[in-house]
């Protein structure tokens, strides 16, 4: 029996309480992986039974994987929470289908000229911005922003996209949409801005000036553990539920997002699910980047140095859990004013305890992907301030070491880890032309300003730390 409308009411799970035939699209989402629908489809599921204006159109940017297998399904899903005790089972019904941007872009972008269409989001990951990491500018020598700087009604990235539909809106009277970027990205909001009015501007001021004028982008903080699916999941969910569904997705049961309250068409009472609205979300982020992700990319490059491959498995290492934990405690803290009411020491002892969670099978390799993009904002903003400060950046510059080890290691044959970053083939590049020292690291990457900036490059204590976090990881 495969998931879908039809077999739906036969599913032994818990199902949407809502009917989804008199559901009508208020959200375009740009990005439908895994964590988009652990998360923001999952918080939307739940408003629909109160406010049916809200469902969701997916779109994959790249593949026609993810459309293919969720419109066979009637954009239905199973969600698995584990949290240590049983798992259970939930199915999503806020997606009512995903496009395929690739396939057939102009179907996206007028479901994006949409007037009923209210709200735009996106996780299309850091690298889908199409931005410098070092500056939140538009890369403007980006494959992509060149491809949709000559195709500005035919584009590929999210930002092309959001620009073509916002350049139909203004055309056809429709009015603005508010962007939502639910990615990693510090100021994930201005930093959508920025690209998008960039690449606006090179196609026509008085567009760029109009979304300055009519167009918001709240930035938002999102927080959920959402590894990639494994098939022994895929096969539970046949077991448990009775139903096939070929598109699962896998999560921790903790849940959170903050989201700055700046909409300029509406948006729907989502203060009703549990999500937390503020004009402070900055701080949230800066929490949330800083402990959570740069904890887990500590945990990622040390713990795959060192033989591991999840993460439960790499905070199981007494070496690897007393790091982080002193990470968090003596270096990243002191760069952070708490959110009212979020008490430190609790948040970084929760943490721990997610990150311990044993039935996640968080894959280490996940999270070690994109470093470039992922770094400046997790690990090297907390120590460009620490610096200012003159204060220890031992433990931040140790992950940094992490880092350069990962991407420069080699076994006799070739490099001992695979590299996905967007800025792979340079960086490979880079250590070409380098010499390894001692430790066997490629140091001068740090030059590489586009990712370490101009403060870093400079600075002899940031190059020293990292020297020395190199030899601390080969003992
Ligand atoms: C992770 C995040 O893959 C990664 O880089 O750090 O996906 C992390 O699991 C989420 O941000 C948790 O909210």
């Amino acid at each position: 029996m495969r998931l879908s409308d039809q077999s739906v009411s036969d599913v032994q799970a818990q199902l949407p309480d809502y009917d989804r035939k008199t559901v009508s699209t208020g959200i375009v989402h740009l990005g439908t992986g895994a964590f988009h629908r652990a998360h923001q489809a999952v918080y939307i599921d739940s408003l629909l039974a109160g406010d049916n204006a809200w469902g969701i159109v997916g779109a994959s940017l790249r593949t026609a994987h993810t459309a293919d297998a969720l419109n066979a399904q009637d954009g239905l899903y199973t969600l698995i929470i584990k949290d240590g005790g049983e798992p259970t089972f939930r199915v999503i019904g806020s997606i009512s289908h995903i496009l395929c941007a690739a396939h057939n872009g102009t179907a996206l972008i007028e479901q994006m000229a949409e007037p009923n269409v209210r709200i735009v989001s996106l996780t299309v990951t850091e690298k889908g911005y199409c931005h410098t990491p070092a500056t939140g500018r538009l890369n403007t020598e980006h494959a992509d922003i060149q491809y949709d700087l000559a195709n500005p009604e035919q584009p590929c990235s999210a930002p092309g996209f959001l620009v073509a539909a916002l350049n139909k809106r203004r055309l056809n009277g429709a009015g603005p949409f508010s962007v939502l970027s639910c990615d990693n990205l510090p100021h994930n909001g201005s930093i959508t801005q920025q690209v998008v009015t960039e690449l606006a501007r090179l196609q026509d001021p008085d567009l760029a000036d109009w979304i300055t004028s009519n167009v918001t982008f709240p930035s938002t903080m999102v927080d959920r553990i959402v590894p990639a699916t494994t098939s022994a999941e895929t096969a539970l969910v046949k077991q448990m539920t009775g139903a096939d569904d070929t598109s699962p997705v896998a999560s921790e049961g903790f849940c959170q997002w903050v989201i700055e309250d700046n909409f300029c068409a509406g948006r729907p009472d989502f203060e009703a699910v549990g999500v937390v609205l503020t004009h402070d979300v900055v701080l949230f982020e800066t929490m949330k980047l800083r402990l959570l992700n740069g904890s887990h990319s500590a945990l990622a490059y040390i713990g795959l140095l060192r033989g591991h491959t999840t993460v439960a498995e790499a905070m199981d290492d007494e070496y690897i859990a007393s790091f982080v934990k002193s990470m968090m405690e003596e270096e990243v803290s002191t760069t952070l004013v708490m959110p009212k009411g979020i008490d430190l020491p609790l948040y970084c002892e929760a943490l721990l305890e997610r990150f311990r969670n044993p039935d996640l099978n968080h894959a280490l390799a996940q999270i070690a992907m994109d470093g470039s993009q992922k770094l400046p904002q997790r690990i090297l903003a907390p120590i460009r301030e620490l610096l200012e400060n003159g204060k220890p950046i031992t433990k931040l510059s140790q992950v940094v070491s992490a880092w350069l080890l990962f991407i420069g290691s080699r076994n006799e044959a070739d490099y001992t880890f695979a590299l996905h970053d967007p800025l792979a083939t340079e960086l490979r590049h880079r250590i070409e032309q380098l010499e390894p020292i001692d430790t066997g690291s490629y140091i001068g990457l740090l030059l590489y300003r586009d990712v370490f900036g101009d403060t870093l490059a400079d600075s002899t204590t940031f190059r020293d730390a990292v020297e020395k976090g190199c030899v601390e990881i080969m003992q």
